[in-house]
């Protein structure tokens, strides 16, 4: 996958972009990170790509013509076309399901915005969907577009060194959150592994996990268990717990 960034300070994504999961499928060829920077399409001797806001009030508006120069030379580096997706609090709210769609295709380009905004001209020519990473107001998209480069790379085909991790997550697989999970010591003065994941059962264990999984999605976010993919019988089983089942922390 080819991922153009359009940004004021796009080695600030692909910084991001550097480590891990993510600086490893760039390593192994699954995935490149290119940066197309405004300032570098504005005119004039002080390439302004900022300016006042008609009708008044405080902070700058991103111009149209160094973003759409910008734009331009990111979907003319490569001759698949590819969608300009903008990250704004306006936008759709990313899920895992989007996350997928977007890991599928070839490119993406990230339109990462700063100051109060883009000029709304561009956004109507040029965009193609708003994605937003949850309702807060960050300085800049640029975060936000860091966060859909790491979600996508970690789908590629060979990013992740265990082909079955990406599947075991939890929203990837039905839409709970994950299970607790343990390493050595068994025995620690903060508390011992639950006996059933010593037991060598694998049988046992998927259930203890799937059952953990159950009670944490009901406690901590019951708008994802009323979407979740469950069986008769796990309802049935959860409806039989007492809402207290997964301790005492008010978390
Ligand atoms: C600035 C501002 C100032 C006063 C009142 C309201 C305001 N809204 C904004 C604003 O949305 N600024 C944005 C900064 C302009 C576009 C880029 N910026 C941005 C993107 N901030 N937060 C995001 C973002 C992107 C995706 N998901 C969550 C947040």
């Amino acid at each position: 996958m080819r991922i153009d960034l359009i940004s004021l300070f796009p080695e600030f994504v692909a910084q991001c972009a550097g480590f891990g999961v993510v600086g490893r499928a760039r390593e192994r060829g699954l995935l490149s990170v290119h940066g197309w920077n405004p300032r570098d399409y504005a005119g004039g001797n002080y390439r302004r790509v900022d300016d006042r806001p008609f009708g008044g009030g405080p902070g700058m508006v991103m111009m149209i013509d160094p973003l759409r120069d910008a734009i331009r030379a990111a979907r003319a580096a490569d001759p698949a076309p590819a969608r300009v997706t903008y990250l704004s609090p306006q936008g759709r709210p990313l899920t895992q399901a989007i996350v997928r769609e977007l890991a599928a295709r070839p490119r993406l380009i990230l339109l990462c915005g700063r100051y109060e905004g883009v000029d709304e001209r561009l956004v109507e020519a040029e965009v193609d969907e708003e994605l937003s990473i949850g309702d807060y107001v960050l300085s800049g998209g640029e975060l936000a577009a860091a966060v859909v480069v790491d979600a996508v790379a970690r789908l590629q085909d060979g990013a992740l060194n265990d082909a079955g991790s990406a599947a075991q997550d939890s929203f990837e697989a039905d839409g709970l959150l994950d299970c607790p999970h343990y390493t050595r010591p068994v025995e620690h003065e903060l508390g011992t592994v639950p006996e059933v994941l010593l037991s060598g059962n694998h049988a046992e264990i998927a259930r203890w996990r799937r059952r953990q999984s159950l009670l944490r999605t009901r406690r901590r976010r019951p708008d994802l268990l009323a979407a979740a993919d469950l069986s008769p019988e796990e309802r049935a089983w959860l409806a039989a717990q007492p809402e207290d089942g997964e301790g005492t922390r008010d978390r």
